[in-house]
């Protein structure tokens, strides 16, 4: 507050205070005038400064005055209560899990009874379900390796007429026994070059079953073969060849075929086996052998991964 001389008869007139030096109504000549009616009025509450003019004027700063008084005079309290925007909790409680990463598991769960028995190695088990125990056999054993003679060589076709030769040549086995067999080991050799088959355990055969080896896989380039399995690197000699079928050191079959006893070759038209003699010691004569009797894929002879033609 002002601490300048009281002086009661600046209160009776306003006509007095210049000529008694009586304090002006903004106190700007630092005496205390009396008493303001609207003194208690000039402590506000509000989140401005102080106002400093009396009679209820506004101080001017009207973004504290206008905004933070509910009235409109100067010096109110400010009972507005801020408006909430937020957005109200829930009364539940946070989940404190975290979420699995891992794709969703569609698969039936394995509803039979599991095999006690020794989980086959030769056999992937590739459905993903929850089925912990080895996969059950089928009939008491897996796929077998290859032994002499499981594997007949049925069916060649060294001279490809419409498709690019090499790129259209393939060959034919049949699994004599009666087990399935796998390719385990296999490698597949001509005079000049071998090809070691990958993944062979992965690959197999049923009993009494045709499989096809080709140079390409795509239908496309190869004349319309779905082969088992595309070895690219061994080409076939068209007028004569080995083809020959080996796991390690031991031959699983073996044909030489263009030498004496074999029909002249005709570009377009396989090799078969006389469908009686499907064996691996009965195709070791040219004898046993005669050309395609039908067409396939793109227009070349031959059964590629069927029965063979009864020759004439
Ligand atoms: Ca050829
Ligand atoms: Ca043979
Ligand atoms: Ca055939």
């Amino acid at each position: 507050m002002p601490t300048a001389p009281y002086r009661p008869f600046c209160l009776v007139a306003a006509s007095l205070v210049a000529a008694f030096g009586c304090a002006s109504p903004t106190g700007s000549n630092g005496y205390y005038y009396g008493i303001d009616a609207n003194v208690s009025a000039r402590f506000d509450e509000d989140a401005g400064p102080l106002d400093t003019a009396g009679g209820g004027v506004s101080d001017g700063i009207a973004s504290q005055d206008s905004t933070s008084d509910s009235g409109a005079a100067r010096g109110e309290n400010d009972t507005k209560v801020p408006v909430d925007t937020g957005v109200l909790l829930d009364s539940g409680s946070p989940d404190t899990g975290s979420p699995d990463a891992g794709p969703v598991d569609t698969g039936t769960p394995d509803t039979g009874t599991p095999d006690t028995g020794t989980p086959d190695v030769d056999s992937t088990d590739t459905t993903p379900q929850q089925d912990t125990q080895p996969p059950q056999d089928a009939g008491g054993n897996g796929p077998v390796a290859l032994t002499p003679g499981a594997l007949a060589i049925t069916e060649f076709h060294p001279d490809p007429a419409k498709v690019t030769d090499a790129k259209g040549e393939w060959f034919e086995v049949y699994n004599t026994t009666n087990q399935t067999v796998h390719l385990g080991g296999l490698t597949i050799a001509d005079e000049k070059s071998s090809h070691a088959v990958v993944g062979g355990e992965s690959l197999t055969i049923a009993p009494k079953s045709y499989f096809v080896f080709s140079n390409q896989a795509s239908p496309s380039v190869n004349g319309g073969i779905t082969p088992g399995y595309a070895y690219k690197v061994v080409t076939l000699n068209n007028s004569g060849d080995l083809i020959a079928l080996k796991v390690g050191t031991q031959t699983i079959d073996a044909v030489t075929y263009g030498g004496s006893g074999w029909v002249a070759k005709v570009p377009g038209k396989a090799y078969q086996l006389a469908p009686t003699l499907l064996n691996a010691s009965s195709n070791d004569f040219g004898t046993a052998w005669c050309l395609a009797q039908v067409t396939y894929g793109a227009g070349d002879f031959g059964t590629p991964g069927s029965a063979n033609s009864f020759c004439p």
